[in-house]
């Protein structure tokens, strides 16, 4: 997704609204596909007037000019970067960098004038947009000419790269999902080296574009006021920009011992399912062989490392739903019914129509799933290629919940249309998951025969913690490296080089071979092509589990937090729905008191989710000894 400001659109998408976030539309059209030549708005011209008055009122009078344009670009906008994603050719990429260079120009027209009120004492209110104002842009380009037009044009085909990349695999050109499928189930270190480093040969070609676009893009970000554009993506969180740094350390440091726990334990179980040769007992694990292309998520290859003894878990959700008569739409018609349980209302009929649920046999398109409003109202839609298995039904639930934080939202004042901070966003869907994935709510919509007891509850803690705990150093890391590429702590020679560093220190992972010289293995992940922020993700593995234990709390559920599941519960569904409809009108520490009470980050819900499987990892580590080197 892209970054930006409140802009209608995608929430993983490239360009403007970053994670999620939407615009409202100036004439509430029904924009749609069906709409005639004469009925399709000229584009908007850039720019609101020049020469407001440095007063308070001027303030407010440029605050309301500049909502009502950005609503208008918005849209414009967003609706030329859904014609690319579903649709990539030269032509809607030569419109995208277009629009997108467009848009770009009037946001930081707008940030520059926002900052000429900096000195003025203003309403609150007024205060908070002027702000958001000068926050608003992922990748901001320098004010002359042809800047934003170089950069749009780089971004644009980055993504677009990264989205109709494909690689050879056994006499086939395969696609990232082909591999992905593939890489899940296979069992073979040769064939998960072979997929590891086949998709990693689609990003090389790319490593000169994103350093000029670095290079662009702070420009740009000094101009704002920022020391690099690193630094401007840590500003958005209505604290210091270090203190936010800070702030990730501090939570990084609470949640490590139990990742290098899961680490420890799945390290051994490597070691016995396939040797010393392939995977030692001590050191880092072998990345390719952890079940996801990036080995972001380890849930895959629960079977590789399940309990001993107690027996296979309580279910495999991707045999769950191929055994029962579920398709891509049937997973996104249950992920809605989650919502309407909960007294959200169901999805327009526009959803239906204009989404791209899978992938479309005759055009290349951006798999990489997200949520987009189009006209920052009722246009919501996802985007996904959707495979009938156990991560998409999880991606559909998470995809939904930008849908219905997007929805929610639409009444604020278009600057305010986007989440409580970007972490949010991404935390909404991810919350509902977690009860989506109960055995007892699997069972509710007939998945599942029988609810399992107690004694499956290591098992199914595990089968979490493989895709949730894991996670965590993944959702640090990515922004890691960005921030040293933006600082210049990086330079392009060493883009790969710090890459699988970072991967060491962080993960305590290693590639499978020595990468060539001219690898570029961030190119291979979405985020980096498609200048997503990660930050966000890693925030929400937190948040997700603040609002679980709050939300089970209010539902007055006594058992153990993992096994507690809200599905139809309206009650929670209101004061849920209460602090998505306050969208970003106020600091996110406000949007979190009004949900959990909570005053802040806090880690301890996920230390309180996990507690009973991180006793019984740390029993199943006694005598191995732990831990990487990451020199
Ligand atoms: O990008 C996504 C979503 C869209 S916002 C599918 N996620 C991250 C990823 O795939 O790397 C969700 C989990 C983390
Ligand atoms: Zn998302």
């Amino acid at each position: 997704m892209k970054r930006q400001m409140m802009t209608a659109v995608a929430v993983c998408a490239l360009a403007f609204a970053a994670g999620c976030a939407s615009t409202p539309s100036p004439a509430a059209r029904t924009a749609g596909t069906e709409q005639t030549a004469s009925t399709t708005p000229a584009p908007p011209a850039t720019g609101v007037k020049a020469d407001y008055p440095i007063t308070a009122d001027g303030a407010t009078a440029f605050v309301a000019d500049a909502e009502t344009k950005w609503a208008e670009v918005s849209e414009y906008v967003a609706r030329i970067q859904w014609a690319r994603a579903t649709n990539i050719t030269f032509d809607t990429m030569w419109l995208e960098s277009r629009a997108n260079a467009e848009a770009t120009e009037l946001q930081v027209q707008l940030a520059n004038q926002a900052a000429k009120f900096n000195e003025v004492q203003v309403d609150p209110v007024v205060r908070r947009k002027l702000n958001l104002l000068r926050l608003s842009l992922v990748l901001p380009a320098p004010n002359r000419p042809g800047a934003a037009d170089e950069l749009a044009q780089i971004t644009t085909r980055l993504d677009s790269t990264y989205s109709t990349g494909k690689f050879d695999f056994k006499g086939h050109q395969i696609t990232l999902d082909d591999a992905s499928l593939i890489l899940a189930d296979s069992r073979d270190p040769e064939e998960t080296k072979a997929l590891y480093e086949g998709w990693r040969t689609i990003s090389p070609v790319m490593r000169d574009d994103y350093a000029r676009m670095v290079e662009i893009a702070n420009e740009g970000s000094r101009e704002l006021g920022f020391a690099d554009t690193g630094a401007l993506w840590r500003s958005g969180y209505d604290m210091p920009a270090d203190d936010f740094a800070a702030e990730t350390d501090r939570l990084w440091a609470q949640v490590k011992p139990f990742y290098e726990n899961l680490h420890c334990y799945v390290r051994a179980r490597l070691n016995a399912k396939y040797g010393d040769a392939v995977q030692p007992n001590h050191g880092p694990i072998r990345a390719d062989l952890l079940g996801n292309m990036w080995s972001q998520q380890w849930g895959n290859i629960y079977d590789v490392v399940a309990p001993a003894s107690g027996g296979a878990s309580s279910y495999d959700l991707t045999e769950l739903l191929k055994s029962t008569d579920y398709d891509a739409t049937k997973m996104v018609k249950t992920g809605e019914g989650f919502y309407v349980s909960m007294g959200l209302d169901p999805l327009p009929q526009t959803f239906w129509e204009r989404s791209q649920i899978t992938r479309p046999r005759d055009r290349e398109v951006v798999c990489h799933a997200s949520a987009w409003n189009l006209d920052n109202a009722d246009d919501i839609r996802i985007k996904m290629c959707t495979n009938v298995n156990g991560d998409d039904f999880y991606t559909v639930h998470h995809e939904l919940g930008h849908n219905y934080y997007q929805r929610a939202y639409k009444n604020q004042p278009m600057l305010f249309r986007n989440g409580a901070n970007d972490g949010f966003h991404e935390a909404i869907g991810d919350f509902v998951g977690l009860s989506a994935l109960t055995p007892t709510y699997l069972n509710q919509i007939g998945l599942l025969k029988t609810t399992p007891g107690a004694e499956e509850d290591i098992p199914f803690l595990l089968k979490m913690a493989l895709d949730k705990i894991a996670f965590l150093p993944f959702g640090l890391m990515v922004d890691r490296w960005r921030w040293d590429v933006f600082s210049g702590e990086t330079a392009p020679a060493a883009y790969n080089t710090a890459w699988t560093a970072d991967m060491l220190q962080y993960q305590g992972l290693v590639p499978p071979g020595p990468r060539p010289a001219n690898a570029f293995d961030p190119g291979a992940k979405y985020h980096v092509p498609g200048n997503t922020p990660y930050t966000r993700y890693f925030l929400a593995a937190i948040y997700q589990f603040q609002f679980q234990r709050a939300a089970c709390k209010q539902a007055g559920w006594t058992g153990p937090l993992h096994r507690c599941s809200v599905y139809g519960n309206k009650e929670v569904g209101a004061r849920f729905n209460a602090m998505l409809q306050m969208g970003q009108s106020q600091p996110w520490q406000e949007a979190m008191k009004a949900f959990t009470g909570d005053d802040g980050n806090d880690a301890s819900a996920i230390a309180d989710y996990f507690a009973p499987l991180n006793v019984w990892l740390e029993e199943q580590n006694r005598g191995h000894q732990c831990g990487w080197s990451a020199a």
